[in-house]
């Protein structure tokens, strides 16, 4: 028995090292066995593999060049002014729990395979019985997973220190494949309007995020586009007088941005700054000697729109494959489901700008949230990450201009860079992460995962159920809201577009 159960321990864990955790693979691999489940032959199988995995390949290209050439940056201004802050980054919020795990619960985190295996299984099984459950997504996207699990792990030794490994291993892994597939679900509604039937949803750290603001951006819309108003306009028909005309072309507008916005920042830290950096890193990075800063200050920014370039190709290349692959997985082992798929996916659809006027307003709230901060002496102060300044403020961006308009897509994401801020400074603080310099800082995890700790710290054990009710029954109230459709719109949306215009 013993011999069966390391035998399929270690399967799994070959699984989910090498394919799980590892999107490209994890998205090739959904999209084989869904031609296979469709009987294509079998070349055209290993085609539609290669191509979605070198699409999710050149989609990771351009969000790790994203990530590793501005997250230096924003960080520097930790090292330049000296400061002790906390970094909001899911990376150095996952050094942060390896580090002060052990230090503040005298425990450490082993079983981060065996979790992922219950969360994953159970996610698919709320899936499968759909019928019941009302789920209708499957996370895919590994490498959060991880993140998410260290600081799950995290919060429920903070919450409810007596519990032994193998209850904290069902707790999370009861706790994280609800959240998981009930998060996703949530976006599918605004993913499929976004994307006209794109067939996926986003699995993610803002996925309540997501859901949030697509509700907000609905109440802005029937108010500002009530009887007799115009329609709130769109990013994209905003007519801009003169020389601003270029700023209609995403390109354009996206560099001019970056240069002001990165400009600024850059000069701030200041040319030695950069000059140490090349010494420190081996000239791999940073102002090599004689260099230009002005240069080197324009081709950074440029960086940027090329990067979001490359993530969109990644996008086109492989979405259209996963679309046409899994309706072999959604015809028989998991009716009336969709993949969920990291949040970049959504920036290669809708207004373009609204990437990045989502980030750039964002940013606006972040600072001046840490302003504040420093200004009333806040215990902890916190140093704005690249991850959930890009990836959350740019979809909340791209859903708001969607749904209700320009306005929408500015007054939002600065309002959830403001929430970031101040979430992330609360909890981790409470949680006593903040001492280890990074809390993961998505979202979901300074409004929602905040909420759930209180309701865990406070209320022990019948906090879980508590916690396990909640996200039972959002699904449930999703799908009373429109029964008649609410599997129509995975199953078919053009249908499902029919019904609604009736
Ligand atoms: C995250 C994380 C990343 C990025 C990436 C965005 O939360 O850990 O590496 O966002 O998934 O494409």
């Amino acid at each position: 028995m013993k011999t069966v159960l390391d035998g399929i321990f270690a399967v799994w864990s070959y699984f989910a090292s090498n394919i799980l955790t590892q999107p490209a693979y994890m998205i090739g691999f959904i999209v084989l066995i869904g031609y296979l489940l469709e009987k294509k032959p079998i070349y055209e199988c290993l085609a539609g593999f290669l191509k979605a995995t070198v699409g999710y390949m050149i989609l990771m290209v351009g969000s790790n060049g994203l990530v590793n050439s501005f997250r230096p940056i924003l960080t520097g201004l930790k090292d330049r002014f000296h400061l002790t802050a906390t970094v909001i980054d899911p990376y150095f919020g996952q050094n942060a729990v390896t580090d002060g795990v052990m230090k503040t619960f005298g425990r450490s985190f082993g079983d981060v395979m065996i979790l992922l295996l219950i969360a994953f299984v159970f996610n698919i099984l709320l899936v499968r019985f759909s019928k019941y459950t009302k789920m209708r997504a499957v996370f895919t996207t590994g490498n959060v997973q991880v993140q998410q699990a260290a600081t799950g792990f995290w919060i429920l030794l903070f919450a409810i220190p007596s519990l032994n490994r193998i209850e904290v291993l069902l707790v999370m892994g009861v706790l994280l494949g609800l959240y998981w597939a009930v998060g996703s679900n949530l976006t599918i509604k605004p993913v499929q309007q976004l994307t006209d039937g794109g067939g996926f949803a986003v699995a993610h750290q803002q996925m309540f995020g997501i859901a949030l603001v697509a509700w907000i951006s609905d109440k802005f819309k029937s108010k500002n586009e009530g009887e007799g108003k115009k329609k709130a306009k769109r990013l994209e028909d905003v007519e801009l007088p003169g020389f601003l005309k270029i700023f209609n072309e995403n390109m354009v507008a996206t560099a001019i941005l970056m240069f002001m916005f990165f400009g600024i920042i850059m000069l701030v830290l200041g040319k030695s700054y950069f000059s140490g950096v090349y010494a420190s890193s081996d000239g791999v990075s940073g102002l090599a000697p004689k260099a230009s800063f002005f240069f080197y200050i324009l081709t950074t920014s440029l960086g940027f729109a090329v990067n979001l370039a490359i993530l969109q190709l990644g996008v086109r290349t492989f979405v259209g494959e996963l679309t046409e692959s899994f309706t072999g997985i959604s015809d028989t082992i998991l009716p009336n489901s969709v993949p969920g798929i990291d949040v970049a996916a959504t920036f290669a659809f809708g207004e373009q700008n609204a990437v990045t006027i989502g980030f750039l307003f964002g940013a606006l709230g972040q600072f001046l949230a840490i302003g504040a901060l420093i200004l009333f002496h806040s215990p902890t102060i916190i140093i704005a990450g690249f991850i959930p300044l890009f990836f959350d403020n740019a979809v909340f961006g791209v859903i708001a201009n969607n749904r209700s308009g320009a306005k929408a897509a500015m007054i939002l994401p600065f309002f959830s860079g403001i929430i970031q801020v101040c979430g992330a400074a609360l909890i981790s603080t409470w949680i006593g992460m903040s001492k280890f310099g990074g809390y993961l800082g998505m979202f979901d995890w300074d409004t929602l995962w905040p909420a759930f700790t209180v309701i865990l710290k406070y209320l022990g054990y019948f906090g879980i159920a508590v916690v396990a009710l909640i996200l039972i029954i959002i699904p449930q109230i999703q799908y009373r809201k429109d029964p008649k459709n609410y599997f129509l719109m995975v199953e078919d949306y053009d249908a499902y577009k029919e019904a609604k215009k009736k």
